[in-house]
């Protein structure tokens, strides 16, 4: 851009950071907005966009146990299609989570239908109608009967839905809403925005997991222009704690042990940890990773006492440590980075054979 030859040198420094950086903005936006827009095949977005402005009233559903992409997902595209006169109802087997207080219009999800009385169903973050829980159970029939869009990234869903946009390329469903969204021309608002964004981020743990994509980044941008915070996200979401669970880490890390020069490392939560710190049993939640942020660890494993008198291990695991094998020695199980598992032994009996099977396993090789 060149600046108007009659200023003077100081009002032409003016105008070139004023008007033509917001000219630069905006093309940018646009630029941004036709990059994401392409990410989505045109014929399934305008059939999942018809059914969605044919319809009057929509439901839209989080699976159970719902996690931020999931509510943001549901709440993020009920605020975008109500700008198009929708009425939408956003529902979910369980409650929002108290610490999801950065999801405009949490206040607004139900846990059950007020009726049935809905053209259009929208499910979100899942692929199979049993994973939206108790809320598919109470209304079997009418979920079995509805018509159906069903967006979601995970690879090995099935589809709900007489139109089912899947995509395991996205990191989260909220990115590729948002590829639906632009490719559509439709607006997104502030908190439209916001609910998409804490999808991504939450499902990306802040774009460090390896699902992150320049075209996620890409979406994280457009939505920081829509007017989406990342701070008001990454902050509840990951870093505040309540005080008593802030004394309840403090007493377990205070317990911390290494094994097999420091690539295992473990600790231990009692009982009475959770009763001194005031604490509540849930708030050991990100402590085993936590663990596993020691410089040189490869196993982090939180042993914790069971008011059965049996013992939990949550285990986290990085290079080639596979979780779910070392849980599936005491018939537990989960993912090759997280796994849980259950031992018949009391806490103190519990700490020495664990550790004893997974040092022998990092020193053989052999689960
Ligand atoms: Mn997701």
């Amino acid at each position: 851009m060149t600046g108007d030859s009659r200023l003077g040198e100081g009002e032409k420094r003016v105008a070139v950071s004023g008007d033509s950086a917001a000219t630069d903005k905006t093309s940018e936006r646009k630029a941004l907005a036709a990059i994401l827009a392409a990410g989505i095949t045109n014929e399934l977005a305008e059939a999942a966009w018809r059914l969605m402005m044919d319809a009057r009233r929509i439901l839209l559903i989080a699976h159970h146990n719902p996690d931020p992409d999931a509510l943001g997902s549901a709440l993020g595209l009920a605020f975008a299609l109500e700008a198009h006169d929708k009425q939408c109802v956003v529902a979910c087997a369980d409650p929002v989570p108290a610490n999801f207080t950065f999801l405009p219009g949490r206040e607004r999800v139900v846990t059950e239908l007020p009726a049935e009385d809905f053209d259009l169903v929208i499910a979100l973050d899942a692929g199979e109608l049993s994973r939206y829980g108790a809320l598919y159970e109470r209304h079997q029939a009418f979920f079995d009967g509805a018509r159906i869009v069903n967006i979601d990234h995970h690879a090995t869903s099935t589809g709900c839905g007489v139109v089912n946009i899947i995509d395991p390329a996205s990191a989260a469903t909220a990115e590729l809403l948002t590829l639906l969204l632009l490719n559509r021309g439709a607006a997104i608002s502030q908190d439209s925005a916001q609910c998409l964004l804490a999808g991504i981020i939450t499902d990306t743990r802040s774009f460090e997991f390896d699902a992150t994509t320049e075209r996620t980044l890409t979406a994280g941008a457009y939505l920081v222009g829509c007017g989406a915070v990342p701070e008001a996200i990454i902050k509840p979401m990951y870093r505040l704690k309540p005080y008593p669970k802030m004394k309840l880490w403090g007493r377990v890390l205070a317990s911390v042990q290494t094994a097999a020069d420091g690539r295992v490392i473990w600790a231990t939560l009692r009982q009475r940890d959770i009763a001194e710190a005031g604490a509540t049993p849930d708030m050991d939640d990100g402590l085993p990773s936590y663990l596993l942020d020691t410089d040189g660890a490869e196993i982090a494993i939180l042993l914790r006492e069971g008011d059965d008198g049996k013992t939990r291990a949550s285990v986290r695991t990085t290079g080639p440590w596979d979780a779910s094998k070392l849980c599936a020695h005491y018939g537990g199980g989960g993912h090759i980075r997280a796994s849980g598992c259950t031992v018949d032994a009391s806490i103190d009996e519990a700490e020495p054979q664990v550790i004893a099977y997974v040092r022998q396993v990092v020193t053989t090789g052999e689960y």
